[in-house]
């Protein structure tokens, strides 16, 4: 099956920012996510401020988006960090402050558990971060 004639799956993803222009950063992420081939962005969530869980540095901006998109899971997952990647996003230590963090939420009703890839996202039902602008959007 080519690329093209997978069928669409609905996918969410969170976006979290706390250097530089967060806001502009969060705006600037999903300027990008639209214009890579197989994603569409249906739904965005209001941006929110919220304060550090488990990290420092100032506070962050976080937003959730619906995707339709034709890739693969993993596939998806990649053009998520080419997108941190090209946003200058740096990893020196566990949770340290970021330009930008695309975290894949929800695959469809899929279930992954691979060495680099967990969907659901493990920590999401913890973290009003990710479940308010998620109820937001997909209540
Ligand atoms: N990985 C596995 N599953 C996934 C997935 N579903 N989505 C792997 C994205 N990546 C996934 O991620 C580390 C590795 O996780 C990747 O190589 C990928 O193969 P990372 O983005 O390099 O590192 P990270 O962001 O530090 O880790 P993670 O797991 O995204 O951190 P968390 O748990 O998401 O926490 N406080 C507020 N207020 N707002 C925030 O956004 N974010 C964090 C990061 C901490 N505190 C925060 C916020
Ligand atoms: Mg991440």
């Amino acid at each position: 099956m080519t690329e093209a004639d997978r069928p669409e799956v609905t996918a969410f993803v969170a976006l979290g920012a706390n250097l530089g222009d967060a806001a502009q950063a969060l705006r600037d992420a999903l300027v990008s996510l639209g214009a890579a081939p197989g994603v569409r962005v249906r739904k965005v969530s209001s941006l929110y401020r919220t304060a550090p869980v488990d990290s420092g540095g100032p506070d962050y901006m976080n937003a959730v988006a619906a995707l339709a998109t034709t890739l693969t899971a993993p596939a998806l997952l990649a053009c998520l960090q080419a997108i941190e990647q090209a946003a200058g996003r740096q990893r020196p230590y566990r949770n340290a402050p970021r330009t930008l963090d695309l975290d894949l939420l929800l695959y469809g009703s899929a279930r992954v558990m691979s060495d680099t890839l967990t969907v659901p996202h493990p920590r999401m039902n913890e973290r009003a971060f990710v479940l308010v602008p998620l109820a937001e959007i997909a209540p």
